[in-house]
This record gives structure tokens, sequence and C-alpha cells, in this order.
């Protein structure tokens, strides 16, 4: 009896010669949220300064273009972050401003 290895077989591919196309990946990517603050006319500069630096990591003198920036425009960008940060970071804005008596909002867009 001849035992034959599977290794030294011919290579058989069984699809009789059609083009097999390989599968699209199904995963997309998941979306990117921008988290904004709106201006008003109560909540003091300063205020709005901290809240960038503490909660959005930036250079005060970033922090303070990007305030000034929604003071004139009445919106600005704080950063992007994917769903699940940017509801918290917008759940903790909130909460610090009205721990504080500041009427400053902030929200999210998806991108
Ligand atoms: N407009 C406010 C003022 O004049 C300052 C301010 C800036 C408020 C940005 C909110 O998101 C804001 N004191």
């Amino acid at each position: 009896m001849t035992v034959y290895m599977a290794e030294s077989e011919p290579y058989k591919d069984n699809d009789h010669d059609l083009a097999v196309q390989p599968a699209q990946p199904q995963l997309k990517k998941p979306p990117l949220y921008k988290v904004i603050l709106l201006n008003d006319d109560f909540t003091p500069m300063g205020f709005v300064i901290d809240i960038l630096m503490q909660f959005f990591g930036m250079p005060e003198d970033l922090a303070t273009k990007v305030m000034l920036q929604i003071h004139t425009q009445g919106v600005g960008v704080c950063g992007t972050f994917s769903k699940d940060v940017a509801e918290t970071k917008v759940f903790i804005v909130n909460e610090y401003s009205r721990e504080h008596q500041h009427p400053l909002l902030c929200s999210m867009e998806e991108m």
C-alpha cells in the first residue's frame, strides 16, 4: 500500500477555475464627534479659558484664541473624540459650569 502525504499531493482548489472575489471588510470606522462650546453674554472669559485648558488640554495661548473665536463667531470646537469620550466631556463641562453658576453650554456634533 502506498501512503500519500497531504503535502505531496498535487494542489486542487476545487473552484473549477472560477475567480473567487475576496469578501469586503464589513466594519466601518466609528464616527467622530466635535465637542463645541457656545457663546453667551454672561460666562466670564477667564472661566471659558480655564475650561479649555482643564478639560481639553489646551495651552493658555490656544485656549485664549479659541475662547475669543467663540466670543466673536458664536461657536467653537474644543476637540474631536469618539462618541463615548465626547459625551463624557459634554457632561462634565456642563456640570462644572452649573456648579459655578455660569450658563455656558457645551454640546457635540457628529462629523
Ligand atoms: N461672551 C462672553 C463674555 O463676553 C465670553 C464667552 C466666550 C462666553 C466663550 C462663552 O463659550 C463662550 N463674557
